[in-house]
């Protein structure tokens, strides 16, 4: 048994949750936000380019084809904070059009240093920007940004429909949280996956080369090495199923077969039955509907909305009432 002292804070709260997680009775469950150490982040990158992963790119294409219409729709000179800014590519186009008419600071906010420092390296030449990185979850970052606005108008970035990597619940509390940071007036740029045909999220999430499983099993990977688990990877498989009822793509890990795994530093043993899953991630598709319920539960006016035709995805212009 490894005393809990002997971990770091982070350890402390992985194991946690691992522990509750594989515990819970009915179906396992890991959170999705520890698909995302080094090699995870590297392997989404992967799936943004995938050509059967089109949401990436239906982003690009939006925020390259109207970053002058929605800079048009702001009142500048204003603070940028990004939650979850990844490497900054997909904002970098956006920054430019507001820099171009005021000085603008800008606060990528994320908890991987990582991705952090390589969005300051992808964005700290364009003129006029101001950048200051924070490496923390995004509302306490938030609140840091809105004590130090110096009175501009907050324009909030969550792009690329991390939103429906919350179940929708979550989502709605998570959005009124962000709300109750902001100030009448301010804005929030949302980007929402738009629902489509099973076959094509279901290709989307299980790719035929296998960079989804590679990123799906890594979190089996990252428990091995940071809690010193003994999972066996080939014991286990990536599935990818859609719920239409719940309008979501989930992704599972299906033990292969019965057996038992210790995790030493979550101090447990678990028994997995041949064919039992482990839930890993839900990633919500929205019709523009639920986008507007959204809005109003959560204090925002939706002000604008910009859908790509070729990938259905809706980037949406919110201003908080
Ligand atoms: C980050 N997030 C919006 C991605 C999604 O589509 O839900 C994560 C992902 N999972 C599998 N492929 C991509």
């Amino acid at each position: 048994m490894i005393a809990s002292a002997e971990l770091s804070i982070f350890e402390q709260s992985f194991a946690a949750d691992v522990q509750a997680g594989l515990t819970k009775a009915g179906q396992k469950e890991l959170p999705s936000k520890y698909l995302y150490d080094t090699v995870g982040s590297r392997l989404f990158d992967v799936i943004t380019a995938l050509p059967e992963y089109g949401l990436t790119r239906a982003e690009d294409r939006i925020l390259r084809q109207h970053s002058a219409e929605i800079v048009a729709r702001l009142h500048t000179p204003l603070t940028v904070a990004e939650l979850g800014s990844g490497s900054g590519q997909k904002t970098r186009g956006l920054l430019e059009a507001l820099c171009v008419r005021d000085p603008t600071s800008y606060y990528p906010i994320e908890i991987s240093p990582a991705a952090l420092a390589m969005c300051k390296r992808e964005v700290a030449d364009i003129q006029a920007i101001s950048i200051l990185g924070l490496e923390r979850d995004y509302l306490d970052g938030l609140a840091e940004v809105a004590a130090s606005r110096q009175g501009k108008p907050l324009l909030v970035l969550f792009l690329g429909s991390t939103i429906g990597n919350f179940d929708p619940p979550a989502a709605a509390n998570f959005l009124q949280e962000v709300r109750g940071l902001l100030q009448p007036g301010d804005w929030l740029l949302l980007g929402t996956d738009l629902a489509k045909p099973a076959p094509v999220l279901l290709a989307a999430y299980d790719d035929p080369i296998g960079v989804t499983a590679a990123f799906n099993l890594n979190l089996l990977g990252r428990i091995n090495r940071e809690l010193d688990g003994h999972f066996d990877l080939s014991d286990f498989e990536h599935v990818a199923r859609f719920d239409a009822t719940a309008c979501r793509v989930e992704m599972h890990l299906r033990s292969n077969r019965r057996q038992r795994v210790a995790i030493e530093k979550a101090d447990m043993s678990v028994v997995f039955e041949e064919g039992e899953t482990i839930w890993t991630e839900s990633s919500h598709k929205y019709t523009p509907a639920d986008i507007l319920r959204m809005a109003q539960l959560s204090g925002f006016r939706c002000e604008a909305q910009w859908v790509d035709t070729e990938w259905p995805f809706a980037e949406n212009l919110w201003i908080a009432e």
